[in-house]
């Protein structure tokens, strides 16, 4: 810490675990900080720890922090989503001049951030709702991050947010995403393509476990021996690690004595929510986000293993189950990801973001939770034909997933066959021949609307609506 009256570059407030963090990494990287905090002993705290990484410049006030900053003033506010976040903006709005910028670097809903941007812009100040990807150790060594608003905030910003992101081949995870929300759209797809990741990863591990006859360390070698090829990505390489951890209570996997109740914070269900206002089948994330609901029934769940008996597995190992669980997860994966780009680009065309899906995938291919080597394929893809109908339809993908077909449908049967629940696999497969079928049932489902509601139909063969007059003489008329 330097005692000198230059002005800081750029401010945090709220200092709990993420905002000292990135506060920090902003220090290490150079940047002159200046930090505040409701409660000023975190602030105390952080320099008093941290204060010989960089250059802070504690404020117990707003006004301190505002007074500390060189013009245009850059701050992040990093405090708890929601009402915290507008209580401090309504504080802050106050002190700042046309041309400030104002950074939310929580987990906001984009809604919120939409909201919030129109209102600073009324006053002249930028409103900048980044995500920030990574958790605590993102925040301090290299995040992935997505900042919307203005194309002139980002001018002054992004120079600080490019050097305090994760690098990967020299390249920053971090783009100006688009205006308003964008940014915090972004970051909840993202959220929510990591749900799906981790259902399908634990789909597979269930299927090696109790098909496969493998224990949790044998599980843990499978996905380490994965981590090599395709499927590469943090998310793998931890899945190893917690599979080969002993409990050191009970000498016991670590995985067995964990209980089966998977927790959520929301933004995978806001990611559901969203595309079904979208209209966009993202059934990855739905199927992953249910499944955390169905885990934690737990009375639900304990009535009906009480009526039928618990499922019976009976392992049933054979030599080609590990190789075909691998093309099932890759395939599966490969649509949960085309589903959630699938939403970017229709949210780009609803708010007219003009998202660049292949900079989403570039900069997710570090720092963030579902950071992989898939990554570079989807952005290749992207690269190659930015309006791509479908990630399955680019070459790469789509000849991984017909390669992948005959073994994933080996394992949706047998999973299915021996009483395994895999809803990620099977809704992923569903979704790929629904989209492969020639004719779909749906024109059955417009048959019985037009019967019992007149909502007329659309015909193969000429323009117009039409509609059959069921309860009477059962003529077409045109609507
Ligand atoms: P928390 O979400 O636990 O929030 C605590 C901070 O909010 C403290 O600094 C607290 O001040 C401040 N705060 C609250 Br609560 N109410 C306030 C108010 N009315 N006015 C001013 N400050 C207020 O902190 P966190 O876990 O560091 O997370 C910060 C943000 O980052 C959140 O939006 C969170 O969702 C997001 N996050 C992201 C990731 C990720 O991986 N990207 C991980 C974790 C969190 P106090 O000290 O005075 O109580």
């Amino acid at each position: 810490m330097t005692t000198s009256e230059a002005p800081a570059r750029i401010a945090v407030t709220g200092l709990a675990v993420m905002g000292s963090n990135l506060a920090r990494n902003l220090a290490r990287h150079g940047f002159r900080v200046a930090v505040h905090n409701r409660t000023s002993t975190r602030t105390k705290a952080l320099v008093e720890e941290h204060g010989h990484e960089g250059d802070f410049v504690p404020a117990d006030t707003l006004e301190q922090l505002v007074a500390s900053l060189q013009t245009p003033r850059q701050i992040i506010i990093m405090v708890k989503a929601g009402a915290p976040t507008d209580a401090v903006i309504d504080e802050l709005a106050p002190l700042l001049e046309p041309g400030d910028m104002v950074i939310d670097g929580g987990n906001a809903h984009y809604a919120d951030t939409r909201r919030r941007e129109a209102a600073l812009r009324e006053l002249g100040l930028h409103f900048v709702g980044a995500g920030i990807s990574g958790g605590e150790e993102g925040a301090l060594n290299g995040p992935s991050i997505m900042p919307g608003g203005s194309v002139e905030s980002y001018r002054h910003l992004g120079p600080v947010l490019e050097a305090i992101a994760a690098q990967v081949d020299g390249v920053p995870c971090c783009v100006h995403v688009g205006p308003d929300g964008a940014g915090h759209f972004v970051k909840m797809v993202h959220n929510g393509i990591e749900y799906a990741d981790m259902q399908l990863i634990a789909e597979a591990y269930d299927l090696l476990r109790r098909v496969g006859g493998r224990t949790p360390a044998q599980v843990a070698d499978v996905f380490r021996d994965w981590n090599s090829g395709d499927l590469e990505s943090y998310l793998v390489e931890i899945t190893a690690e917690v599979l080969g951890h002993t409990d050191p209570d009970t000498g016991a996997a670590l995985v067995d004595v964990i209980a089966d109740e998977a927790e959520q914070k929301g933004t995978g269900r806001w990611t559901v929510q969203e595309a079904l206002e979208l209209g966009v089948p993202v059934t990855g994330i739905a199927e992953a986000v249910f499944a955390r609901s169905l885990s934690g029934r737990v009375e639900q769940r304990t009535a009906v293993r009480a009526a039928f008996g618990a499922s019976e597995v009976v392992p049933a190992p054979d030599d080609s189950l590990v190789d075909d669980v691998r093309q099932a997860l890759y395939a599966s994966k490969v649509v949960a990801y085309a589903q959630g780009f699938d939403q970017m680009r229709a949210a780009s065309a609803e708010y007219g973001w003009d998202l660049d899906l292949g900079a989403m995938a570039t900069i997710w291919r570090g720092g963030c939770i579902i950071r992989a080597r898939f990554l570079d394929r989807i952005r290749e893809a992207y690269d190659k034909a930015p309006e791509l109908a479908s990630l399955l339809v680019d070459d790469y993908f789509r000849d991984a997933v017909a390669n992948a077909e005959a073994a994933w449908r080996r394992v949706v049967v047998k999973a299915v066959t021996a009483g395994v629940p895999v809803p990620g696999f099977v809704s992923a497969l569903a979704y790929y021949d629904g989209l492969r079928s020639e004719r779909l049932p749906a024109s059955l489902v417009q048959g019985l609307r037009d019967f019992f509601g007149a909502h007329t139909y659309r015909r193969t063969d000429r323009a117009g609506s039409f509609h059959t007059r069921w309860s009477g003489d059962r003529a077409q008329v045109e609507a």
